[in-house]
């Protein structure tokens, strides 16, 4: 199997932590894309030209990154990345608000790429009060990020080390401090340590 990533891309670092955690690296072949450029290869197998996306050893190509997620959960059930009754719909949606908080970041990082005069005051601020109240929601709730790693979890991480790579000025650390002492915890796990983005 090929799993298509970009090393800055937080989407392809869910995938690629999910894959580590499930144990799954022998059986996947890591190949970078960068989906800003003309990449033949990945638009063939995602319409959209996305990372990350996975093809199959049938040649069945899978995005976006929950679905990728639910795959390496299903090839590997016993590392109980999507937990079993009640408890599965608890971490899925905390999957979806890390993944919301991600969605904010990489719409504002894009946001405040282009020029000043082109920018949405109004856009950025909405981005910046999703990530604020869904930072504050998962410090509220700790629930679905408990027990063993799970896809929330996995997310979660991916999400705030990408506050931490590209939007260093949210400080969302001062009003979640206990969500700053699991990210401390949970940034050291090998597959974490692995997919870190490049310095700078
Ligand atoms: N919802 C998707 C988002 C994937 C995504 O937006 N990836 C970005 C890289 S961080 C990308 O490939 N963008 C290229 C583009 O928008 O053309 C997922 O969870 O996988």
């Amino acid at each position: 199997m090929i799993l298509y990533y970009a090393n800055t891309s937080p989407y392809a670092r869910k995938a690629r932590i999910a894959l580590r955690e499930a144990g799954l690296e022998a059986r996947i072949e890591e190949v970078f894309q960068n989906p800003f450029e003309e990449s033949p290869a990945l638009a063939v197998a995602n319409p959209l030209g996305k990372v990350p996306c996975l093809v199959t050893r049938e040649g069945r190509a899978l995005y976006d990154s929950p679905v990728i997620c639910a795959y390496l959960a299903a090839l590997a059930p016993e590392a109980g990345l999507i937990p079993d009754g009640g408890r599965r719909w608890q971490v899925l949606t905390g999957e979806a608000l890390a993944d919301g908080i991600l969605d904010a970041a990489f719409a504002l990082v894009m946001e405040r790429r282009r020029p000043v005069q082109e920018r949405s005051a109004a856009w950025m601020a909405r981005w910046e009060g999703a990530i604020a109240r869904a930072t504050l929601a998962a410090e509220a709730d700790r629930a679905p990020f408990d027990g063993p790693i799970s896809v929330a979890q996995i997310a979660l991480g991916a999400a705030l080390g990408y506050l931490d790579f590209r939007l260093h000025d949210l400080a969302w650390r001062e009003d979640a401090p206990g969500l700053a002492a699991w990210y401390s915890t949970f940034s050291q796990r090998l597959s974490m340590l692995a997919t870190r983005p490049p310095e700078g």
